[in-house]
């Protein structure tokens, strides 16, 4: 696949990550219903065992729903956007013939902790969510998300106060934590931190459509633990980039 087309640039492909819960699925729905009349949008998304952020668009309309597809990876979330990517690069090529000529493909990384990112052989740019019911000093942890996605996402600031965390506050250690790179505070509840997130992906489009904008490799994640039960009562394996490990 070249990046060119006969109709010019292939779709811009953006990818959506974060820790489980942040509001990923939210950010693509707001997209999806500020932007489906300006742009021909896709969403594929990605869950471990099931499609329920698929389902969840679907329910909630944001676009036909032969435009929302699933992979469902089976494995944790990394492996099927960054180790190998082909499951979501087919996904991602079917919706581009189907829909000829798409503008813009969201791709909904499965919720993870801090540690996902995408492969720049996947997609173009990405965001990085967190929230602030995550607690403020999580910007502070950093990770390859949080320091160098193409933009990051501090959402659901309308719940600030009632989770004693300073937006602002936590605004300022994330740009601290990027070196400058974009930092954007969000609610659904306040349209105009909802035009400050279409603004930047409309530009972000234009210069994917001009050639302008390389797509940047945030970079792998550090070794990390998975705590979970594999049913013989064993907590935690150890893994580095292999994932050489099995989830059965
Ligand atoms: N108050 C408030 N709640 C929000 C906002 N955005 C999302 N939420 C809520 O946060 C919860 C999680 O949102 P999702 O969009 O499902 O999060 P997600 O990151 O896709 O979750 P996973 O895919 O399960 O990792 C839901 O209950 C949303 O309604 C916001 O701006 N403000
Ligand atoms: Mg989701």
């Amino acid at each position: 696949m070249t990046d060119k087309d006969q109709n010019g640039t292939r779709a811009l492909r953006l990818g959506v990550a974060g820790p489980v819960g942040t509001g990923k699925s939210s950010v693509i729905a707001t997209l999806c219903r500020h932007l489906r009349d300006e742009f021909d949008l896709g969403v594929i998304t990605n869950d471990i065992y099931t499609d329920e952020d698929a389902r969840f668009l679907k329910s909630e309309g944001v676009l036909p729903e032969d435009r929302i597809r699933a992979v469902e990876t089976g494995a944790c979330p990394h492996t099927a956007i960054r180790d190998d990517v082909t499951m979501n690069l087919m996904a991602v090529e079917d919706m581009e013939r189907d829909f000829a000529p798409l503008d813009i493909v969201l791709v909904e990384s499965g919720g993870d902790n801090l540690t996902a990112t995408f492969s720049p052989a996947l997609v173009d740019a990405q965001l990085f969510v967190l929230d602030v019911a995550g607690g403020g000093d999580v910007a502070r942890k950093g990770g390859p998300g949080i320091a160098r996605a193409d933009l990051l996402i501090i959402n659901k600031i309308d719940l600030g106060e009632y989770v004693d965390v300073d937006v602002a506050q936590m605004v300022a250690d994330a740009e601290k934590a990027r070196d400058g790179a974009p930092v954007l505070a969000l609610s659904r509840k306040r349209p105009e931190t909802i035009d400050r997130l279409c603004d930047w992906v409309r530009q972000l489009h234009a210069r994917h459509a001009r050639g302008d904008h390389t797509p940047v490799d945030p970079g792998p994640m550090a070794p990390h633990h998975h705590a979970h039960d594999d049913g013989h009562g064993q907590g935690h394996h150890h893994h580095g980039h292999d994932h050489a490990h099995h989830h059965d």
